[in-house]
């Protein structure tokens, strides 16, 4: 049931320049051919499309320079639909967008006083800077830039602009990290739930910990979806694929509790490669997904209360 209308603004963000895989333009085309908007509507929302995003770019543009475009556009984007009461989805593209993405969120709440959390579903942990990158890939970096790590320079708008906090960081799903990259996510204190803690605790706990703190702290979250998250055999259309992913049950769990959390304010789904798609598998297994954050449910059972979870 879609009791709770929201107005969502889908925002297409067609980028592939942050990686060495090109296909990721296609996402937000096959996103809306498996019916990403249609299914939205159905659940009572108010769905704007807001098209693609056009950063004016000629697409031989390659490096920061060619993302630091992308990024202008997609923070202004993204936080003009906030400051306007909606609630932005950003479909990518790869996940070098979410640095115009969260750019756009943390600049709404400065000027509401309030604070960001992100919640990053993904098998890596996109926190390399250029000196640490192995690839070179800047999709591989968002997270570092947003926190304020060096080597970035012109890349937002603001030079002076406060980072994200990376205590209110959440990578939940990790498996594949890289050695420079691991010294720094420790050093920073970024909250790591990787898929061991996945294997030996669920996803229920770790995540009602995540989102109780974020509730807690009256934050904004900002849900960052790489469909390298899922495991391959489920969602093969995506450009780096790390085998022993979230299966379909363990995904779609987490969607119901982020819905039944009333938290997720912003949200990006990115690396969807439609060109290394099985028939449209994977973008269909997104649509539905989404829908399950935003409100589809088996029946109306809404998240039971933790304290009804066994052993308390
Ligand atoms: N860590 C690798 C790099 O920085 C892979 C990053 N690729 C991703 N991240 N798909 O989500 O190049
Ligand atoms: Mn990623
Ligand atoms: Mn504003
Ligand atoms: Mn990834």
């Amino acid at each position: 049931g879609g009791a709770a209308g929201r107005r969502i603004v889908v925002i297409g963000a067609p980028i592939e320049v942050g990686t060495s895989e090109p296909g990721a333009l296609m996402g937000p085309a096959a996103l809306r051919t498996a019916g990403l908007i249609l299914s939205l509507r159905d659940l009572g929302h108010e769905v704007v499309d807001a098209g693609d995003v056009a950063p004016g770019l000629v697409p031989e543009a390659r490096g920061l320079p060619a993302v630091a475009a992308w990024t202008r556009a997609l923070a202004r984007a993204v936080e003009t639909a906030l400051d306007a009461g909606g609630l932005p989805l950003v479909m990518g593209g790869d996940h070098s967008l979410s640095l115009g993405s969260v750019e756009g969120a943390m600049r709404h709440c400065a000027a509401a006083g309030r604070a960001l959390s992100v919640l990053w579903l993904d098998a890596h942990a996109d926190f390399n800077t250029p000196e640490t990158s192995p690839s070179g890939n800047i999709h591989g970096m968002p997270l570092a830039a947003l926190c304020g790590e060096p080597g970035f320079s012109g890349l937002f708008e603001d030079a002076d602009r406060a980072s994200l906090d990376p205590a209110r960081v959440h990578l939940f799903g990790l498996r594949s990290i890289d050695a420079g990259e691991r010294a720094l996510v420790r050093a920073r204190r970024l909250g790591v739930i990787d898929m061991r803690d996945i294997d030996e605790f669920g996803v229920v706990a770790p995540l009602r910990r995540i989102l109780d703190r974020v509730a807690e702290a009256g934050d904004h979250l900002h849900v960052s979806f790489d469909v390298d998250f899922l495991d391959p055999a489920l969602a093969p259309g995506v450009g780096t694929t790390v085998p022993g992913g979230a299966t379909f049950r363990e995904a779609h769990l987490i969607m119901e509790m982020l819905h039944d959390s009333g938290l997720v304010r912003s949200l990006d789904v990115v690396e969807l490669n439609p060109f290394l798609d099985e028939r449209g598998r994977s973008a269909r297994v997104l649509v539905e997904l989404v829908a399950s954050l935003f409100g589809r449910r088996i029946l109306d059972r809404p998240t039971p209360p933790i304290e009804a979870l066994p052993g308390r």
